[in-house]
């Protein structure tokens, strides 16, 4: 048998800020205006300016979505702000194959990452650098930027785990995180 050759890695990921380079990077964003349901002050977020980024996303999905035993993984860069006191965050989603468990790790900025549970029963963990977030199968799954610089942190999810919005856009999550006193956090159930 030949001995084979070293060759570089296709994919590079920059550990400071988690920024994603390399063969077949897939890239997507959200504005405001594609989060219209996501902030519960609907005259805020129709005020604020629609192109505002609010995050965007840098995938690398190595096989079709829907491969059983399959990997895909990536970085969401959620930018800092706030609609009507509420601070920037993602749509949040649970899998549409909802026994499919994820993990989170958190390369730069401050943030929250919110579980809830099908009973609608929220964890809500500290996502600093360095942090590692397990998510349940069965969670809905939101991070929240808390902080005034960009929240970037990496994700690794099974290629046949899916997302559904639906149930979220339905009937949202059982708390929302708001800048309080001194720009710490209060979370308030609704
Ligand atoms: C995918 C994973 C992340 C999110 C991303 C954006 O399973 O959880 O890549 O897609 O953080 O969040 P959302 O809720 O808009 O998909
Ligand atoms: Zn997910």
């Amino acid at each position: 048998m030949t001995a084979p050759v070293i060759v570089p890695a296709t994919v590079r990921t920059r550990w400071t800020d988690g920024r994603v380079s390399g063969d077949g990077v897939m890239h997507a964003e959200r504005r405001l205006r594609d989060l219209g349901a996501v902030f519960a002050d609907s005259d805020a977020w129709a005020s604020g300016p629609p192109d505002q980024l609010v995050y965007r996303t840098s995938c690398v999905f190595p096989v079709p979505d829907g491969t059983e035993a399959g990997l895909f993984w990536g970085t969401t860069f959620l930018q800092p702000g706030t609609v009507g006191g509420e601070y920037f965050m993602t749509k949040g989603h649970v899998h549409a194959k909802s026994d499919r468990m994820e993990v989170y790790f958190t390369f730069a900025g401050t943030g929250l990452l919110i579980l809830m549970d099908p009973k609608r029963s929220c964890r809500v963990e500290e996502m600093t650098p360095g942090s590692v977030h397990l998510i349940p199968a069965h969670a809905a799954h939101r991070t929240v930027n808390i902080g005034d610089v960009e929240l970037s942190f990496g994700a690794c999810w099974p290629s046949d785990a899916g997302y559904n919005y639906d149930v979220i856009a339905r009937t949202g999550f059982s708390v929302r995180a708001m800048r309080g006193a001194g720009g710490r956090p209060d979370l308030v159930v609704v």
